[in-house]
């Protein structure tokens, strides 16, 4: 059976084909950096400067980044799918702009976006291609110094977990691709679409942390598996 409804859950690792690092590879983000001083609200509060500095950094990299076959691919997909009444349900926890540069239409992203900033005053996010920086103002509300990255960070909630779940529960498949399942609420939606009897495969360079949760696996870089999986 031809699946007419997928649910997809991408991670870190789709993007590092097109250079962005992931966290928990050798050599990762958080195995040189460590993500209570950079990823935590508290962190935030204690060191704005140094938390902002090490987004200003990555939000560069993401703009210097381009989308990989593995991203095309999903969009590929997105649009067969629709085209057959089906869908293609795109739930990420990249903070990246690449699904949506390589053409997917709908894209939810649960640990937020990079390319976007929140005002810790007003809470509304405005659009942020440039380094945020302690002097800026709120282009909603126009308070001064309270920008931070529209990012989720450890111990905040992540974003859209209704639909996201309610997605999950009427898809016919669940795939994950280049997530290590290390982190919650994410890490629980292979046991969560195994409870409602839905098939499972994991698309990464190795075996995840769940791996065994998964019914089926194709491993190798998402950039080949991943269209050969989805053709
Ligand atoms: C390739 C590849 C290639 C490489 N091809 N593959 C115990 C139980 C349950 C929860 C908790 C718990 N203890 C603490 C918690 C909560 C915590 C958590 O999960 N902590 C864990 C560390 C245990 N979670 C939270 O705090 C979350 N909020 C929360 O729980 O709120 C309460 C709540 C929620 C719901 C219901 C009720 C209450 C928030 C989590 C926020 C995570 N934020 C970050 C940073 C975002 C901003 C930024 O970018 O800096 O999100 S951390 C980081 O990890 C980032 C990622 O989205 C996330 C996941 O990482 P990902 O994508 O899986 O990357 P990696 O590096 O881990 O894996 C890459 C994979 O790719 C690897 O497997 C490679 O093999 C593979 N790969 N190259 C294919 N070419």
């Amino acid at each position: 059976m031809t699946p007419k409804t997928i649910f997809v859950l991408t991670g870190a690792g789709i993007s590092a084909e097109s250079g962005l690092g992931t966290f928990r590879d050798r050599g990762g983000l958080w195995a040189r950096f460590d993500p209570m001083r950079l990823a935590t609200p508290e962190a935030y509060a204690a060191d704005p400067d140094t938390v902002l500095d090490f987004y200003n950094h990555r939000r560069r990299g993401v703009i210097a980044a381009e989308p990989n076959a593995a991203h095309r691919a999903l969009a590929r997909a997105e649009a067969r799918l629709s085209a057959l009444g089906g869908r293609l349900f795109l739930c990420t926890q990249n903070v990246d702009d690449l699904h949506e540069r390589a053409g997917s239409a709908a894209v939810v992203h649960m640990h937020g976006e990079l390319l976007k900033a929140r005002c810790t005053a007003c809470a509304r996010t405005s659009e942020r291609r440039t380094d945020i920086v302690r002097t800026d103002s709120c282009p909603r509300c126009e308070a001064v110094g309270t920008l931070r990255p529209d990012v989720v960070w450890f111990g905040e909630m992540p974003l859209h977990l209704e639909a996201i779940e309610a997605a999950l529960a009427e898809s016919d498949l669940f795939l994950a691709v280049g997530t290590s399942g290390a982190v919650y609420p994410a890490a629980g939606y292979v046991r969560l679409a195994r409870a409602h009897a839905i098939p499972t495969c994991e698309i990464n360079l190795n075996p995840s942390d769940n791996a065994d949760a998964f019914d089926d696996a194709r491993y190798g870089p998402a950039s080949v598996t991943l269209p050969a999986y989805l053709s």
